[in-house]
């Protein structure tokens, strides 16, 4: 998969895109990343990316010029069209199920936004996935497209290992993670249980179930009412 990145903030994305499981999905050939800056496509010698709100009222708005001249731009760079994504507070709910589309694509153009929004002409233009990563206000797109990076590559095949491949997570089966531990036994006076130590097979998946419902249940009940399953404890 190819990811194009638009942004005013380029040098942003250096630290995360460099470590880990991105950086290894790239240094696998499996991924690459391409970062690009909406300045390098201003005409004027100001190089002006943003301007007042016509109409008045606060903060700066993305002018459209920049962002038609990148967006184009690099799709011509690549061979293929990509999948454009807007980050916008007003765009659908990022979720695993948008995650698991993406991952399907051959090429992400994900555009990002600094300032109070882009000009509206912005959007008509292009056939864009507007997407947000929750309620709560961020200082631009930069931080939610990394999430979506970090989302998506994770589930291209070969990116994991077997263990921790996609299939085998909790989140699947729409329940959160089992409790977990490691040495040692006992830590400051708090032990590990002891059907864990056990050996015993099913004993430690039945555990691990009713750990994970009970959890759910009481952290999460948007997800207990969704997951398959008894809603009831009997008696
Ligand atoms: C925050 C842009 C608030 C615009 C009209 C007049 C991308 C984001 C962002 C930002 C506003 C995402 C207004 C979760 C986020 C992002 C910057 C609102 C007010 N509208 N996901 N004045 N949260 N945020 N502008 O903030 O670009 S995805």
């Amino acid at each position: 998969m190819r990811i194009d990145v638009l942004t005013l903030f380029p040098e942003m994305f250096q630290a995360v895109l460099g470590q880990s499981m991105l950086r290894l999905a790239q240094e696998k050939g499996l991924v690459s990343y391409h970062l690009w800056n909406i300045r390098d496509y201003t005409l004027d010698k100001h190089k002006k990316v943003d301007d007042r709100p016509y109409g008045g009222g606060p903060g700066m708005v993305m002018t459209p010029e920049p962002v038609f001249r990148a967006i184009e731009g690099v799709e011509r760079d690549g061979s293929e069209p990509a999948r454009k994504v807007l980050l916008t507070p007003q765009g659908e709910r990022f979720t695993q199920s948008t995650a698991e589309a993406l991952s399907r694509e051959n090429r992400l153009m994900l555009v990002c936004g600094h300032y109070e929004g882009f000009d509206e002409r912005i959007r008509q233009g292009f056939d864009f996935l507007e997407v947000s990563i929750g309620d709560y206000i961020l200082s631009g797109g930069e931080v939610p497209a990394m999430v979506v990076i970090d989302a998506v590559v994770r589930l291209i095949p070969g990116v994991l290992g077997d263990q921790d491949s996609p299939e085998f997570e909790s989140f699947k089966d729409g329940l959160l993670e089992y409790p977990q531990y490691t040495k040692p036994r006992e830590f400051r006076g708090l032990k590990v249980p002891d059907v864990l130590v056990s050996g015993h097979h099913e004993n430690i998946q039945q555990w691990r179930e009713e750990q994970a419902r009970e959890r759910t249940r009481a952290k999460r009940p948007d997800l207990f009412k969704k997951a398959p399953g008894p809603k009831t404890v009997s008696q």
